[in-house]
């Protein structure tokens, strides 16, 4: 007789599993947890809980065979090379992700690629489907699942299903235009909660439902057609595990690291800081433009000030980001040959990662911390920053475009499109006396503090355990 199957009580499943495989010195192939904030959150919940993450391991081809990790169950889910390149690279990262920012690129649609995002969505349904326990929970992320809830609410009526969406949710007018709208909202509407970043997001979806599917909406509640069931979308903002940051940027050799990185840049007056995946919709461009003709009119200038712009390397056989990487590339390379001066460059461009410490001395180093994102969800930089900023320093310099800015008003607000605006909060960002500054900080933090990521992830699981009981429970399994 075949082993019965485990089964689990909570189920997250994401597109990447929260590990990394990498090769050790003697060959070997081991699992190191990535220490983003999402998989901290986690840790918080599924403490105590029999908990299982389904998601893809990073490599094509064929899955490894499920494995444990610390306290969570890891279940990987397998994409071939044409899967990666269909489905995540094409119809997630090159159809879905401009149509969701602002279509700050165009937008490409394949009908093949969307075959792909179907049969891959249906896989990580399946595989839900068959570790979930009954009456489970389960807990789908972001753009590249958006038909997981309605497939796996097909295979499996009696969980309860969430989604959360990381990234914003598009106005109807730009949602409209993907050919395959209708059965995206579909395929959402098979959960019980909606989670988004802001209150804006959740209304836009709810919005799309009643324009486009003729649902019936109420509030934040939509009816879904042929059921008793609705489904509500509301805001549930991210964050970082603050207290983590914190601990990490009081460590003595981070300290210390902050002081050694200023010192090998010449110990400037001002040392601003980008840090971004090399992405369109995070700003770079605008924010060299600022920079630059800061540089020109001589309102700052190296060595007082330099920036330091670390950009990671992201999705690079998307064209869309290979062109982004060579106009960065150049406009950093004719920045530094028109404005540099010997041994202090104005721009000092990295396009790596870093292990987190490094980012954590980076933080405690930077004076003007830049955030201009012409788009984003929430932007966990801006809220890292801040929780790394133990000693009240610094100043963040933020988008009103991001999700953070909703929560973070005290910050020097920019409109990045303004070049004009966003060099004058540059200014202010360096200007204002310190006294003002430690106390915007003294707030920004606060309010991080009070919403960090263990919170979100508490608040998320209530509100989708408090969602409307689907009356599909009185049914019995198909
Ligand atoms: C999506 C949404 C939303 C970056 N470089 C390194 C590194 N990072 C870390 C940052 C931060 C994370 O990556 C990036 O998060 P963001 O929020 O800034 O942006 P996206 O990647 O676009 O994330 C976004 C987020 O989902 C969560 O919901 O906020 O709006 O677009 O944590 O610190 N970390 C390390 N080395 C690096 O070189 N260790």
């Amino acid at each position: 007789m075949p082993a019965a199957r485990q089964t689990f009580d909570l189920v997250i499943a994401a597109n990447r599993l929260p590990v990394d495989q990498v090769t050790t010195l003697d060959g070997q192939i081991e699992w190191r947890r990535s220490p983003g904030g999402l998989v901290t959150a986690m840790e918080s919940v599924m403490r105590g809980r029999d908990g299982a993450w389904v998601g893809w391991a990073g490599e094509p081809g064929a899955p490894p065979e499920p494995f444990g990790e610390g306290d969570i169950h890891l279940h990987p889910v397998g994409l071939s090379a044409a899967d990666v390149r269909d489905y995540y690279e094409g119809f997630s990262n090159d159809t879905l992700w401009p149509i969701y920012h602002d279509v700050i690129v165009p937008a490409t649609f394949h009908r093949e690629w969307w075959t792909s995002y179907q049969s891959v969505n249906q896989r990580f349904a399946e595989a839900v489907a068959e570790i979930a326990a009954e009456q489970a929970t389960v807990w789908v992320h972001d753009y590249q699942l958006q038909l997981v809830p309605a497939m796996l609410r097909r295979l499996r009526p009696d969980v309860r299903i969430g989604w959360f969406d990381h990234i914003p949710f598009p106005p109807v007018e730009l949602f409209a235009q993907l050919p395959w709208r209708g059965q995206l909202l579909e395929g959402l509407l098979g959960a019980d909660f909606l989670g988004f970043q802001r209150q804006a997001d959740a209304r836009n979806f709810v919005r799309a439902c009643s324009q486009l599917l003729k649902a019936q909406t109420r509030g934040d509640l939509v009816q879904v057609e042929g059921t008793q069931r609705q489904a509500r979308a509301s805001a549930v903002p991210i964050s970082v595990d603050f207290k983590g940051l914190e601990a990490l940027a009081k460590q003595p050799e981070v300290i210390a690291r902050a002081r050694e990185i200023r010192a090998s840049l010449g110990d400037p007056r001002v040392l601003m800081l980008g840090v971004d995946r090399l992405d369109y919709t995070k700003g770079i461009r605008h924010r060299l433009k600022a920079y630059e003709e800061l540089l020109v009119e001589r309102q700052i200038g190296p060595p007082e000030v330099t920036l330091v712009q670390v950009a990671t390397p992201s999705r690079e056989r998307v064209a869309a980001y290979r062109n982004l990487r060579s106009e960065v590339e150049q406009t950093v390379g004719r920045i530094n040959g028109e404005l540099g001066q010997i041994g202090s460059p104005a721009v000092h461009y990295l396009h790596h990662s870093y292990p987190r410490e490094e980012m954590a001395a980076l933080f405690l180093a930077a004076d003007v911390m830049l955030v201009t994102p012409l788009r984003d969800g929430m932007n966990l930089v801006a809220k890292e920053y801040v929780a790394c900023r133990h000693d009240l320093g610094g100043a963040l310099v933020l988008s009103e475009f991001t999700g953070a800015w909703h929560e973070l008003h005290q910050a020097f607000a920019c409109n990045p499109h303004d070049i004009e605006g966003l060099k004058q909060a540059i200014l202010r960002a360096i200007n204002t006396p310190a006294k003002d500054k430690q106390r915007i900080m003294r707030s920004l933090r606060r309010r991080v503090s009070d919403h960090d990521v263990q919170r979100w992830a508490a608040r998320y699981l209530a509100a989708l355990a408090a969602a409307p009981e689907p009356p599909l429970r009185e049914e019995t399994r198909r």
